[in-house]
Formats: C-alpha cells, sequence, structure tokens
C-alpha cells in the first residue's frame, strides 16, 4: 500500500477549510485552545563567542542554569557561518520541493530502521497524525553513515550537510563540555558517557507543508526528545512551543541562533538536574515550516544511566541504567522506561 505523504494531503487541501479527521487533534492538544496567546517565551539566549577563562565561566553558569531550568536556550556567536546555515536550509528545501517519485527514492523501508524519508514516526496516540513530514540520516561519525539515505539531488546536498556537520561538531564538543563543568565533573566526563567520540548525529528535516486549519492540527506532538542534545535551525516561520509553568508558549526566534534542546539522556546522566524540554510544533495557514535538528545521541549498545560522582545518599538515583537502544525501543513503544 502506498504511504501517504502529508506534502500530498496539504496540495489536494490548499483551496479548502478542512482537513481530514485524523488530523484534527483532541480539545485538550488543539493549539488555538491550548496556546497562551500574545506572549512570545523568551528562552535564555547565550553568546558563546568568547573566550577568556572568566567568560568561560560565566558561559558555563549560564548554560547549566538554563539547562536545569528550562531545558532549552539558544546560542549566538557559536561560530557556523549565516551562509554555512542558509546552504543547509537550501538544500533541504530543494530536496523536499523535487517532484514526489523523486523523495521516495530514499523513503524508508520496513528494514532501514529509522534512517529516510517518512511520514509517522511514533505509535500515534488514538490514531492521530502529526501534519508532517521528515527525512532523517546520519551526518557521524564516518562508521555510521548511509549516503544511501541522503538526497542525491540536489547535487550539493551532500557538501551542504558536511560542511554544516565540520562546524557543528565544534559546537557540540564545547557546549558538552560546559554542560559537564556546569555539573562540578571534568570537561570531558559528559563527552565521554555520551559516546565520546561514538556519539553519533542524527541530521531530521521537518517538513511542515501549508495547512488549512492550524487551529486544529500539530506538526510534531508534545515530547522530549530521546537524544542527549538537540541543536536545531529552524526557517523563518514560528511554529516551535515550549511548555512552562502550565501553559503552551511560542517561542521567539533569534535570525542564525542555534536552538538547544535538552534531551532524556542528558537528563538521565545528570541525575535529573538537567531536564529535558517537552515541547511541540504548530503549523502555519499559508507558509511551509521546516527545521533542522540534529539529534545528539549515544551509540545504540551503550548503557546510559545517572553518572557516578552524581549519585549520593542525598540525591539517589531517579533513573534506571540501560542501553540507549533499549531507552529507543521503550520510548517508540509507549512502554514505561
Ligand atoms: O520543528 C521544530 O522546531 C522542532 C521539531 C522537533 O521537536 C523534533 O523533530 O523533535
Ligand atoms: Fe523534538
Amino acid at each position: 500500500m502506498e504511504v501517504q505523504r502529508v506534502q500530498s494531503i496539504a496540495s489536494l487541501s490548499k483551496n479548502t477549510h478542512t482537513i481530514p479527521s485524523e488530523f484534527i487533534r483532541s480539545k485538550n492538544e488543539q493549539p488555538a485552545t491550548t496556546t497562551l496567546h500574545g506572549v512570545v517565551l523568551e528562552v535564555p539566549v547565550i553568546d558563546i563567542g568568547l573566550t577568556d577563562d572568566s567568560n568561560e565561566k560565566m558561559i558555563v553558569e549560564l548554560i547549566s542554569e538554563a539547562s536545569r531550568d528550562w531545558g532549552i536556550f539558544q546560542v549566538v556567536n557559536h561560530g557556523i557561518p549565516d551562509q554555512t546555515i542558509s546552504n543547509l536550509q537550501r538544500v533541504g528545501q530543494e530536496f523536499f520541493e523535487l517532484p514526489r517519485a523523486e523523495r521516495e527514492l530514499i523513503a524508508k523501508t520496513p528494514e532501514s530502521g529509522i534512517e529516510g524519508y517518512g511520514t509517522t514516526l511514533q505509535k500515534e496516540v488514538e490514531g492521530k497524525k502529526g501534519w508532517v513530514d521528515h527525512l532523517f540520516h546520519k551526518i557521524w561519525p564516518p562508521a555510521a553513515i548511509n549516503y544511501r539515505f541522503w538526497p542525491k539531488n540536489p547535487p550539493s546536498y551532500r557538501e551542504a550537510n558536511e560542511a554544516y556537520c565540520e562546524r557543528l561538531r565544534e559546537v557540540y564538543d564545547k557546549l558538552i563540555k560546559w554542560l559537564s563543568l556546569g555539573l562540578g565533573l571534568e570537561e570531558q566526563e559528559m563527552k565521554v558517557a555520551m559516546g565520546g567520540e561514538d556519539t553519533v548525529f542524527l541530521m531530521k528535516i521537518n517538513y511542515y507543508p501549508p495547512c488549512p486549519r492550524p487551529d486544529l492540527a500539530l506538526g510534531v506532538v508534545a515530547h522530549t526528545d530521546m537524544s542527549g542534545l538537540t541543536i536545531l535551525v529552524p526557517n523563518q516561520v514560528q511554529g516551535l512551543q515550549v511548555f512552562r509553568d502550565g501553559h503552551w508558549y511560542d517561542v521567539r526566534y533569534i535570525p542564525n541562533a542555534l536552538i538547544v534542546h535538552i534531551g532524556d539522556q542528558i537528563e538521565i546522566l545528570s541525575n535529573g538536574n538537567y531536564k529535558a524540554v517537552f515541547h511541540r510544533t504548530t503549523v502555519n495557514k499559508n507558509c511551509t515550516r521546516m527545521s533542522w535538528p540534529v539529534f545528539l545521541e549515544p551509540p545504540t549498545e551503550l548503557e546510559i544511566g545517572p553518572i557516578a560522582k552524581l549519585v549520593s545518599e542525598q540525591s539517589p538515583t531517579k533513573y534506571k541504567t540501560k542501553k540507549y537502544k533499549e531507552y529507543v525501543y521503550c520510548k517508540l513503544n509507549k512502554l514505561p522506561q
């Protein structure tokens, strides 16, 4: 049976005022009634363009505070040239604008695991669907890359992704070092606990076509990322929302900033000191929204549990230690961890 793509459904519903019922969220999820309107959330913005010693101390403090209190922050002066980001965005957009048959050349298959072009990811609650298609492929380390899932078209796709990845690795190394220091650990401890040089960089492109009823549908439903850390760039269309103090808020974007999410694995490694951010995305009536999260994940066989130094009589362990692949299995199948 042919898989339905949201992009095709969107072009069929372009001039209508309705959407298929499987996209209509239940009342307690609909963005129109569950978003706190008129307020845009200012998540912490941290300038990481340092760096002498005293400045670095301050960065560690700000990142640590944001990760404890929010689980999300934006970084500016991160060293990735604007051009590198816009190239990444351009080639991704071009891929999604190819004729459908070309996109389907790299579609997921039952054997391909997470990588490939696809539509639903998780077992959806009550059979509901998100208004979004996606593409997943690993971009690092070299041994984990399968170019079969990288678009061949546009021809500059690979170069643009490699250029972004090279710079992103530098940003990740800094962030993970600062997150480690922020817990009173040695600078390499958190990186090692995430798998060291074997940490996987998993690129995802989210493609949210225009939706006739953005008041009723969601893009990606509410979740925390199961990665350790997620580093994301969006396009200019608003849509990322964060849950805070009992409400959903739109997040204000800073052009060319990187948005950083604490994911489940860093929450676990930190024994709950850092909090994975609960977030979701809305869609837009007239504009296509896109985003490029890169999930930084431990290798699947690596055991993840609270780092021993962070466990004591006063702060007992809050999470089980298990292989990352076991965590993923439970999360995707909505089983208790
Ligand atoms: O599109 C976004 O801004 C966020 C997407 C997201 O949360 C995800 O893909 O996990
Ligand atoms: Fe997410």
